[in-house]
């Protein structure tokens, strides 16, 4: 069978990693709007409209038979327009991530971190106030500069501590214990994350959505195609595209 991933980017290649693993032999295409990206300071409508043309293309030329939407923002927006316009299954992030926040939270305290657009969407706080059976405290916070941080590959430095201390102090003063990464690109923050607040505990979409993926009934045999697409060049698609898709082939393709 084959899926198709998107993104509004390359930080989703974490997601693509995490699902070629746990499916060797599931063909695998994956589509990073680079042209367009960020998604996470867009209005509803724009980000509607673009996760809509992600979809179609994998739908329609790589023949995708299941959307998987990597990026939280498209999540946030777009999961029940997409199945509903193109009746395949879709998978969005927030629900499983927002069901791990719930299963590793002790106290209930949990922050959620994400774009504009997803903070603003409220996609998180709905998932874990429905899911949940206490009462929880929910602290929401967007931090636009680790899309740029991670997208200039300075993951690990000094720039990247301070971003991290000036969004997440508040968060940590809260108590919270629980910390969503509720974007793609956030997962390559994780080591400086930790190393500042070790006492959070760090839900990564990009790895609970293998257990819903599971549990979605995915057939998950195949060839073990791995295709990449992007819309525009990338400052590090090549290095992520080694470290993180093995090397799979990349195209530039352009939407619309
Ligand atoms: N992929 C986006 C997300 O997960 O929300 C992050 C990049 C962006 O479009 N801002």
């Amino acid at each position: 069978m084959a899926i198709g991933v998107f993104d509004s980017g390359i930080g989703g290649l974490t997601v693509f990693k995490s699902i070629a693993e746990h499916f060797p032999a599931l063909d695998i295409y994956y589509l990073g709007d680079t042209a367009r990206v960020p998604y996470g300071g867009k209005s509803r409508e724009t980000i509607i409209s673009y996760s809509l043309e992600c979809a179609e293309y994998l739908i329609t030329k790589c023949g995708a038979e299941a959307i998987v939407i990597a990026c939280n923002t498209a999540s946030s927006y777009a999961v029940d327009i997409i199945s509903e316009k193109f009746h395949v299954p879709v998978t969005g992030v927030v629900l499983p991530g927002a069901e791990q926040a719930l299963r590793v939270s002790k106290k209930g305290k949990i922050g959620v971190i994400g774009t504009r657009a997803t903070i603003r969407s409220g996609s998180y706080r709905a998932a874990l106030e429905t899911m949940s059976e206490i009462e929880l405290d929910i602290y929401e916070n967007a931090c636009p500069l680790f899309v740029p941080i991670v997208e200039e590959m300075m993951t690990e430095s000094p720039i990247a501590e301070l971003a991290v201390k000036m969004y997440l102090e508040e968060l940590s003063k809260k108590g919270i214990d629980t910390l969503v990464l509720g974007c793609t690109h956030y997962p390559l923050l994780k080591n400086t994350i930790t190393r500042l607040y070790p006492q959070f505990s760090i839900v990564d979409s990009s790895e609970v959505i293998i257990e819903h993926l599971i549990r979605s009934g995915l057939n998950t045999s195949g060839k073990s195609v791995r295709k990449l697409f992007f819309t525009d060049e990338s400052p590090a698609m090549e290095i992520l595209r080694n470290e993180l898709a093995s090397g799979a082939p990349a195209e530039i393709i352009s939407l619309g």
